[in-house]
C-alpha cells in the first residue's frame, strides 16, 4: 500500500492536489458543467490528465484573444488507452466519426501507438468520451501519474509470439489501470456507490510521483525503442516459443535545456523472468517507484533517476525482495531496427499485412492527398484490424489473398501508394505535435519536418542516397516525445525556428545521440548536415549506418551512458 512517509507540505503541491482528489473526482463533474468558461479549474486540469485528457489552448490565437479580452481558445487533447495499439475496422471507423463531430477532423497516430484527439470542446467532451466508450474504447490513465499505454512490437497478427506479447501488454495495462470509479462518474454518468469505494491496491491516494512507462519488444524488432522506457521486457525466443523476457529499467527521454541534473537515459538490462512472472515483476518494479521516486521534485521524479540515485544493484535487490525470487541471468538477443517494414509483408499463416507510412502520424485530409478519406473506405472494406506502430505509422493487418487486390486498388485510388512513394529519409522520420496545441512547444515539429525533408532528400538524392534509411527525429522542446535522443539525427527545438542538432544514434535503437550543434535554423542545418551525407555516401564502410559513421570519422563522440549526455548551457 502506498504510504508516503514525509508530511504531505513537504512535497511538490501535486501530492496534496492527489492526496485531496477523492481518488481523481476533484471538482470536475461541476467544472465540465459550467457554461461560463471554457475550462475547467487549475486542480482539475491536473486531475483530468487521469483520464486521458488534457486542456489546452490554441497557441496561435492567443495574442488576438487576449486583444478582444477573450479567455484563450481552450480546448482538450483526449487520448486513447490501447495497449499494444490494435483496433478493429469497425472502432476506426467510429473514432474516425468522432474525429470529425467533436474534434479537428484529424486522428492523430502517437508515438506511444494510440491515438489522439486534438480541439474537443468542453461543452463536447462527456459525448466524446462516450463515443469512445460506444466503441468498446477508454481514455483511462493514458495521461497522469499512473502507468501508461503499454506499448509492444507491432501487429499481433505476425506471428504467435506476436499475439502472446500482445495479449502480455493488455494483461499488463488492465492489471495496473487504476481502479477508481471516477471515470465512469464523470463521464459516463455511473452513479457513485454509496458508503466510498476501497483505495486504490498498489496506487493509493498519491498514485506514482511522475508517469511510468513500459514497453515489450521482440526482437529484431525494436520498434517500440524498449530501452527509452522506465520498464521494458525484451521477448527471448526459442524456435517461436516464447521463453520469457530480459528486464530493462530506468529509461527515459526527457530532460530541460540548460538544467544538467536533467537528461535522457537509457535503460539496463537487470535480469530475466518467465512469461508467468512478467505481471508481477511489472507491478512491483512499478511499487518501487512509487515508493522511492522523489515527491518533491517533478524534475527528477522519473525512475531513471531514482535508478542513478540509488543504484541498478538496488534496484534489482528492491524488486527481488518483494517478488519473493531472484531474476535469472539475462539471456542473449539482437536487435537489428527501430523502423517499420515498408509496404506489403506476408504473414505466416498466408494472410497479408501493409504498412502505410504516416507522416508525423497525423491522419488527415489534405487537398492533395485524402489520407483520412482512403483510410476510412478501406476501413470499410477490410473486415480485421488496424494496428498501430510505435513509429506512427498504421498496418492494415490480417488480409487475406483474396482481398488483396481491391486493399491495393483503395490504396492507390486514394494516392497513398505508387505516386507518394516515399523516400527512406522520409519513412524513417518522426515529428512530435508540438505548435499550436502542445502548450511546452518552443519550435515548430509536425508541421515543419517534411518541409525539412524535403530538402534533407534533395541532399541525400544528389549523393546517391535516395534508398538508404537513415534515422530523424524532431521534438519541439527537450521533453523528447519522437524520442530524438535515439535518432541517427536529432532535431530538439530551442525557440521558432531554432533546433540543437544531435548526432551518432544506433539504428538498433541501443546507444543515444550527442549534441553535433546548438541552436541553429535552416540554413545552418542543411551546411551542417550536407557534407556529412556526402562524405557518408562516398566514405562509408559496407552495412555502415550513418549513426555509426558520423562517430567513426569523429563529428561527435560515441555516448556511453545517461549521465553524460551533452547539455549545453
Ligand atoms: Fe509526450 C508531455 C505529446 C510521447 C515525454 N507529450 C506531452 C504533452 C502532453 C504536453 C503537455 O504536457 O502539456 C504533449 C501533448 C501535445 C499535443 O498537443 O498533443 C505530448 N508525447 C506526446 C505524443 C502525442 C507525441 C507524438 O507526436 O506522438 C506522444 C503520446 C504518447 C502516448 O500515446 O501516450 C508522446 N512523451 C512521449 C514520449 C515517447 C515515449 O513515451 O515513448 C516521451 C519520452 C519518453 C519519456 O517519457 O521519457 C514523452 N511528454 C514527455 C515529457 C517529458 C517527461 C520527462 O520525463 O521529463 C512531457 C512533459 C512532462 O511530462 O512534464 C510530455
Ligand atoms: Fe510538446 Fe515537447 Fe512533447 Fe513536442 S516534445 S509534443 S513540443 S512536450
Amino acid at each position: 500500500m502506498n504510504d508516503i512517509s514525509p508530511p504531505l507540505e513537504e512535497l511538490h503541491p501535486n501530492e496534496r492536489l492527489k492526496h485531496d482528489s477523492d481518488q481523481l473526482r476533484g471538482t470536475l463533474r461541476e467544472g465540465l458543467a459550467d457554461p461560463v468558461t471554457g475550462a475547467v479549474t487549475d486542480d482539475d486540469t491536473q486531475l483530468t490528465k487521469f483520464h486521458g485528457i488534457y486542456q489546452q489552448d490554441d497557441r496561435e490565437l492567443r495574442s488576438e484573444r487576449r486583444k478582444q479580452k477573450l479567455e484563450p481558445f481552450y480546448q482538450f487533447m483526449v487520448r486513447l488507452r490501447l495497449p499494444g495499439g490494435v483496433c478493429t475496422t469497425t472502432q476506426w471507423l467510429m473514432l474516425d466519426g468522432l474525429a470529425r463531430q467533436y474534434a479537428n477532423a484529424t486522428l492523430r497516430l502517437t508515438t506511444r501507438q494510440t491515438f489522439q484527439f486534438h480541439g474537443v470542446l468542453k461543452r463536447n467532451l462527456k459525448a466524446h468520451v462516450q463515443g469512445i466508450n460506444a466503441a468498446l474504447l477508454d481514455t483511462m490513465a493514458a495521461c497522469g501519474d499512473v502507468n501508461r499505454n503499454v506499448i509492444a512490437t507491432a501487429n499481433p497478427l505476425r506471428s504467435p509470439v506476436h499475439r502472446q506479447v500482445y495479449d502480455l501488454a493488455n494483461r499488463i495495462s488492465a492489471h495496473l489501470r487504476p481502479r477508481s470509479r471516477a471515470y465512469f462518474e464523470i463521464f459516463l454518468d455511473e452513479e457513485r456507490v454509496a458508503g466510498g469505494e476501497p483505495e486504490e491496491p498498489d496506487y493509493g491516494r498519491t498514485y506514482l510521483p511522475r508517469k511510468f512507462k513500459i514497453a515489450l519488444a521482440v526482437p529484431p524488432d525494436n520498434d517500440v525503442d524498449v530501452f527509452a522506457h522506465d520498464l521494458g521486457f525484451i521477448a527471448i525466443t526459442e524456435a517461436d516459443d516464447l521463453l520469457g523476457f530480459n528486464v530493462t529499467v530506468g529509461g527515459g527521454m526527457g530532460m530541460t535545456h540548460g538544467e544538467p541534473k536533467t537528461f535522457p537515459r537509457l535503460a539496463d538490462v537487470i535480469g530475466f523472468c518467465r512469461v508467468e512472472q512478467v505481471i508481477d515483476v511489472a507491478e512491483q518494479m512499478m511499487c518501487v517507484q512509487r515508493d522511492f521516486g522523489d515527491r518533491k521534485d517533478r524534475g527528477h521524479a522519473r525512475f531513471k533517476y531514482t535508478i542513478e540515485d540509488r543504484g541498478l544493484d538496488w534496484c534489482r535487490a528492491e524488486l527481488e525482495r518483494r517478488l519473493g525470487y531472484a531474476l535469472a541471468e539475462p539471456r542473449a538477443y539482437r536487435f537489428e531496427t527501430t523502423a517499420d517494414p515498408n509496404g506489403w509483408q506476408k504473414g505466416i499463416d498466408g494472410k497479408w499485412h501493409f504498412t502505410l507510412f504516416i507522416e508525423s502520424g497525423r491522419v488527415a485530409d489534405r487537398t492533395d492527398y485524402p489520407l483520412m478519406s482512403g483510410l476510412r473506405e478501406i476501413a470499410k472494406a477490410h473486415k480485421g484490424d488496424y494496428a498501430l506502430t510505435t513509429n506512427q505509422n498504421l498496418i492494415i493487418a490480417g488480409i487475406s489473398k483474396a482481398q488483396k487486390p481491391k486493399i491495393q486498388s483503395l490504396l492507390e485510388r486514394y494516392g497513398m501508394v505508387g505516386t507518394r512513394q516515399q523516400s527512406a529519409l522520409r519513412r524513417h522520420s518522426m515529428a512530435c505535435v508540438a505548435l499550436p496545441t502542445c502548450g511546452l512547444a518552443m519550435a515548430e515539429s509536425e508541421r515543419y519536418l517534411p518541409a525539412l525533408i524535403d530538402k534533407l532528400d534533395t541532399i541525400m538524392q544528389e549523393a546517391g542516397l535516395a534508398d538508404d534509411p537513415i534515422v530523424v527525429r524532431m521534438t519541439g522542446c527537450p521533453n523528447g516525445c519522437a524520442r530524438p535522443y535515439l535518432a541517427e539525427i536529432g532535431f530538439v527545438g530551442k525557440a521558432l525556428g531554432k533546433y540543437n542538432v544531435y548526432l551518432g544514434a544506433s539504428f538498433e535503437g541501443d546507444r543515444m545521440n550527442r549534441l553535433f550543434r546548438e541552436n541553429i535554423g535552416e540554413a545552418e542545418i542543411i551546411d551542417s548536415l550536407a557534407p556529412l551525407i556526402r562524405d557518408y555516401a562516398r566514405q562509408r564502410q559496407a552495412g555502415e549506418r550513418f549513426g555509426d559513421f558520423v562517430i567513426r570519422v569523429g563529428a561527435v563522440k560515441p555516448m556511453l551512458a545517461g549521465r553524460e549526455f551533452q547539455q549545453p548551457a
